[in-house]
């Protein structure tokens, strides 16, 4: 059982979420528009991982006999400056989504709501994963600087990223 102001704060993490797929999915459309495909994979596959984090939540609301409320979707950037723009901005995201990710557990905390709880934990994990992911991007983005040929290798690694659905008792454990 979910409180009125828990079900509000999810339905605003489930935004948050979505609006993050929405910013990766612009990420994705730019890298194509500039000719990098590995990096327009790369953010893609993104994309599919915030729509899943999103689902999560909802599956998670819908279980506890909530209601799921959807809001408007905020428009995204579309210019980028350049690749590491791109990642410097996933990295600010993604540190403000850890916030939201902490203040919700603040929440479940104050609210002795353990079973939110202990759901949010899969995410609090989830974000050291994604915060290490994006510094790790940005760490040889510097490396390469304003070398051609090592962005392109970058772009190259890239496209390898391919993206793996959960398993269904992690799905359900959501
Ligand atoms: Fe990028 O972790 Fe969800 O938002």
């Amino acid at each position: 059982m979910l409180s009125e102001k828990m079900q509000e704060a999810l339905n605003t993490q489930l935004n948050k979420e979505t609006y993050s797929a929405y910013l990766y999915m612009s990420m994705s459309a730019y890298s194509t528009y500039i000719g990098l495909k590995g990096f327009a994979n790369w953010f893609m596959v993104q994309y599919q991982e915030e729509m899943m984090h999103a689902m999560k939540i909802y599956d998670y609301i819908n279980d506890q006999g909530g209601q799921v409320k959807l809001m408007a979707i905020e428009r995204p950037l579309a210019e980028f400056k350049s690749p590491m723009d791109m990642f410097e901005k996933t990295l600010e995201h993604e540190k403000f989504i850890t916030r939201s990710i902490n203040e919700l557990v603040d929440l479940a905390i104050a609210e002795k709501d353990h079973a939110t709880n202990i759901f949010l934990q899969w995410y609090v994990t989830e974000q050291i994963e994604e915060e290490g992911n994006d510094n790790e991007i940005i760490s040889k983005l510097k490396l390469v600087g304003e070398d051609g040929n090592g962005l392109l290798m970058i772009d190259k690694e890239l496209a390898m990223r391919v993206f793996t659905p959960p398993a269904t008792s992690e799905a359900s454990q959501a």
